[in-house]
């Protein structure tokens, strides 16, 4: 029935995270953390040089803001991590995980989290999270289009969402 087939889906919900080059020193010890969430298990990942155009195009909702261009420099300051997550709700856990956007405001209001412990500011944050569904869609195409693919059309009859 659907609240078998919703219960699947979320089950089976992939999130994309990006270890951003400020956190590559300490890239261990996130992964460290990833691990500490039992119902996490790291599915895909990935070394990348982001190259400045990709990473316009990752961050594109944020084009018109002021922050835009330096948000670009630091992403393509050094090398990322990207990776696919798997569990139930993913997405919300990996968010909590996180903490807010700013480090600063992390070690105030969520002292454990990746941003806590591994971030700076708001703009140096050690982490990306996907925010939503569509998002990491979105994100996981961006990175994994060719793993994504070869995972979907294994024989389980999985929805387009449960399959990313
Ligand atoms: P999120 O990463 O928590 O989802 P977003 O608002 O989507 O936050 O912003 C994307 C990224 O842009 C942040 O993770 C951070 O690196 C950077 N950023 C966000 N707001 C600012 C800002 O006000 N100044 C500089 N960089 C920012």
């Amino acid at each position: 029935d659907t609240r078998t087939a919703a219960a699947v889906a979320c089950y089976r919900q992939s999130t994309f995270v990006m270890i951003k080059p400020d956190a590559m020193q300490r890239a261990g010890e996130v992964i460290s953390r990833i691990e500490e969430i039992a119902t996490l298990r790291i599915a895909d990942m990935r070394l990348v040089a982001l190259q400045p155009s990709m990473a316009r195009l990752f961050y594109a909702e944020h084009s018109q803001r002021t922050f835009f261009e330096d948000l670009v420099s630091y992403v393509t300051s050094g090398p990322i991590l990207a990776m696919r997550l798997v569990g139930p709700d993913a997405i919300k856990v990996w968010r909590e995980a996180l903490g807010p956007t700013d480090s600063n405001e992390a070690r105030r209001s969520a002292p454990g989290s990746v941003r806590a412990l591994f971030g700076t500011d708001k703009q140096r944050n050690a982490a990306h999270g996907s925010d939503s569904r569509e998002a990491a869609g979105r994100e996981l195409a961006f990175f994994f289009k060719d793993t994504v693919d070869g995972i979907c059309s294994t024989s389980e009859p999985l929805t387009e969402l449960s399959c990313l």
